[in-house]
């Protein structure tokens, strides 16, 4: 029996940081084996905010070099940038004439972006979820392994298939789940614990970047906003801050946050930032060290994402050729 599909990517609008790496590559790594994977960096996506050209060419060749080092293995997964495929921006155009204005202007994360651009908010980050749903739905994936702030576009890539189906009273898409891992979903800024850990934040102290050095890593920890409290009681007594970080403690300890809790129960919110600073470096430096090495190898990482384009290319134009035909565009 032919395997399940899974699709996901990352934009590379910067380095990726430790909520991309818990929230989002840690679970797809548990499933190269059992499920046919796409995994992509979505640079259409990088446009719907303004980027250096060269910045944006590096955080490309840096995700797919961090998806290796974290143990993706090419070999087993499908890697590709999303540009490198033409039928995503093809069928992101037909979704985005399937789609209304008001379920657009309701995803949060358009909301959340567009207050940060002033006036002149780019049309990409209005329309952008039609062509993630496009993304998502020329593999026919089973699941899509995303981070907790995901699920609403994933809601509506769902709404869209099925408006499509019915429309046309055939079953072209299949209507994908979200995956949301139990821990790491929702990693929050260091400095701004009510927002979510962001490539992009503007005070990019929040962010521990999975190239950060041991030394900023650590000084990010130390100096994480908690509250004016000192010891640590229970879990629903914490604020976000503190919260937080025993969530990263769990996340990266892989453990359950309620045995955190009870390691650190009584203990100063120092002690707790102390070790959480030890166990990040201890898990985030070697994957540095290999993203680093394998970001270098240019010639190596284009020969992967030729690879995977060409396969990822002859899945995606045979669903976009059957939606061309549903709607009657002539082959
Ligand atoms: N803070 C987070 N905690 C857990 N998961 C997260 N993800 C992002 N931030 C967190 C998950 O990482 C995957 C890739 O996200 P993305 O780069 O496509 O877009 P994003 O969600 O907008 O991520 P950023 O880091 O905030 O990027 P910028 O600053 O460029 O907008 C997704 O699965 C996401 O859920």
């Amino acid at each position: 029996m032919a395997k399940k599909s899974v699709l996901s990517g990352i934009q590379p609008t910067n380095q990726l940081h430790i909520g991309n790496y818990l929230g989002a590559i840690r679970n797809w790594l548990t499933m190269q084996d059992e499920y046919a994977c796409y995994f992509m960096m979505v640079d259409l996506h990088a446009l719907t905010l303004q980027q250096d050209p060269k910045a944006l060419a590096a955080s490309c060749y840096f995700g797919i070099a961090s998806y290796l080092a974290a143990g993706l293995d090419a070999k087993k997964v499908t890697l590709f940038l999303q540009s490198h495929v033409p039928a995503h921006a093809e069928l992101g155009w037909v979704l985005t004439c399937f789609s209304y204005m008001g379920e657009l202007k309701r995803m949060t994360q358009f909301k959340d972006k567009s207050a940060k651009q002033g006036e002149n908010i780019g049309v990409g980050l209005y329309t952008y979820p039609c062509l993630m749903a496009a993304d998502i739905l020329l593999y026919r994936p089973h699941y899509v392994p995303v981070g907790d702030d995901q699920k609403q576009h994933i809601e509506l890539t769902r709404n869209l298939a099925e408006r499509f189906n019915n429309r046309y009273a055939k079953n072209i898409f299949s209507v994908p789940h979200p995956f949301v891992g139990k821990v790491g979903a929702r990693v929050m800024d260091l400095q701004n614990p009510g927002a979510k850990m962001s490539k992009s934040a503007l005070n990019s102290k929040g962010t521990l970047f999975l190239s950060d050095s041991d030394k900023q890593i650590t000084q990010k920890i130390k100096s994480a906003v908690t509250d004016s409290g000192r010891e640590i009681t229970s879990y629903g007594e914490a604020s976000q801050g503190l919260m937080n970080l025993l969530d990263l403690y769990a996340a990266f300890a892989e453990v359950e946050t309620a045995e955190v809790c009870a390691e650190f129960s009584g203990k100063t919110y120092g002690v707790l930032k102390v070790a959480l600073a030890e166990l990040a470096v201890a898990k985030i430096a070697p994957l540095r060290e290999e993203t680093l090495r394998l970001s270098a190898e240019r010639g190596y990482l284009r020969g992967i994402l030729q690879e995977g384009a060409e396969r990822a290319a002859g899945v995606a134009r045979r669903t976009l050729a059957e939606v061309y035909e549903t709607i009657g565009l002539l082959s």
